[in-house]
């Protein structure tokens, strides 16, 4: 099979959600020598961008998005220690949930899995992660960074209620909140008082490593 083949066929298999075919191919590609990367991004999430589209013109429904996205996160199982693949030591800490009311956390887990291959520490809350659960992991675990990821307009304002909560904790000051997710743009992150925001896991890390960066300078003496 041509690399060409094996992407198409990863992809049409993650659009029908076969978990077995998805996990054989990964397999698969990764033996023949394509790269991690490339099954992600030339595969694995276009797939998933076909099936939203397809549950936004009513040919999916919420089943055919749930297996999907089971076989997708399977995959990602496989790919997680090469995408993570690092002997940097840690260079910063960083809280990581899915906010509460949202149980999306394949592109948050994709967001950890990238943090770890730069190097940083990742505490992960998990999905539906309610404002006072956040608070909690911040003061216990001291982050740099403490990351909102949100998936539908309805629990985005939750980013809102998490800053609140962290205000009304005395521990707003102390941590750089960045969020995300596809629904979030720059304007809504500025709205609701974010530091940082980024479109995919990628430039997660470059912001974070740029906000990080920024603190630390800010703090040096004169
Ligand atoms: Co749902 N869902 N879903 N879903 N789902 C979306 C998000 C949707 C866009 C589909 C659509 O209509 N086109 C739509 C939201 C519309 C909106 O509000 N704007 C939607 C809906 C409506 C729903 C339900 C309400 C459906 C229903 O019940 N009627 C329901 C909600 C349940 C709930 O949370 N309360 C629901 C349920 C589900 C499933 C459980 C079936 C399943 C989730 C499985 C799982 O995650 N374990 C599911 C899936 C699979 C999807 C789609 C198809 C795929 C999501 C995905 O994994 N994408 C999705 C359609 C789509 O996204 N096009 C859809 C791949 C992933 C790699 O990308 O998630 O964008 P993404 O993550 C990126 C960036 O966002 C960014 O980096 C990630 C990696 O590059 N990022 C950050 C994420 N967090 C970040 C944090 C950062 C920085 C960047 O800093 C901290």
């Amino acid at each position: 099979m041509t690399t060409e083949e094996l992407l198409r066929q990863l992809y049409d298999q993650t659009l029908t959600g076969n978990g077995p075919a998805v996990l054989d191919l990964t397999r698969s590609g990764l033996a023949g020598g394509i790269g991690p990367e490339t099954l992600l991004y030339e595969a694995l999430i276009p797939a998933l961008e076909e099936v939203g589209a397809r549950f936004e013109r009513g040919d999916f429904f919420v089943p055919e998005m749930l297996i999907a996205g089971k076989a997708m996160a399977g995959a990602l199982e496989v790919l997680r220690p090469l995408l993570a693949e690092t002997g940097a030591e840690s260079i910063g800490t960083v809280v990581m949930g899915t906010v509460k009311g949202d149980v999306h956390d394949i592109g948050k887990n994709l967001v950890n899995i990238m943090f770890e291959g730069a190097g940083f520490r990742v505490i992960d809350l998990g999905v539906q992660v309610a404002p006072e659960k956040f608070v909690e992991a911040v003061a216990e675990h001291q982050p740099d960074i403490v990351g909102f990821s949100a998936f539908l307009t309805t629990t985005m304002p939750m980013f809102k209620a998490n800053i609140h909560a962290l205000t009304k904790a005395g521990l707003r000051d102390r941590v750089i909140v960045m969020v995300g997710g596809a629904p979030v743009t720059q304007e809504y992150a500025d709205a609701v008082g974010a530091d940082g925001y980024a479109a995919d896991a990628s430039a997660a890390v470059v912001k974070a490593k740029q906000l990080i960066a920024g603190r630390r300078s800010a703090a040096l003496p004169a």
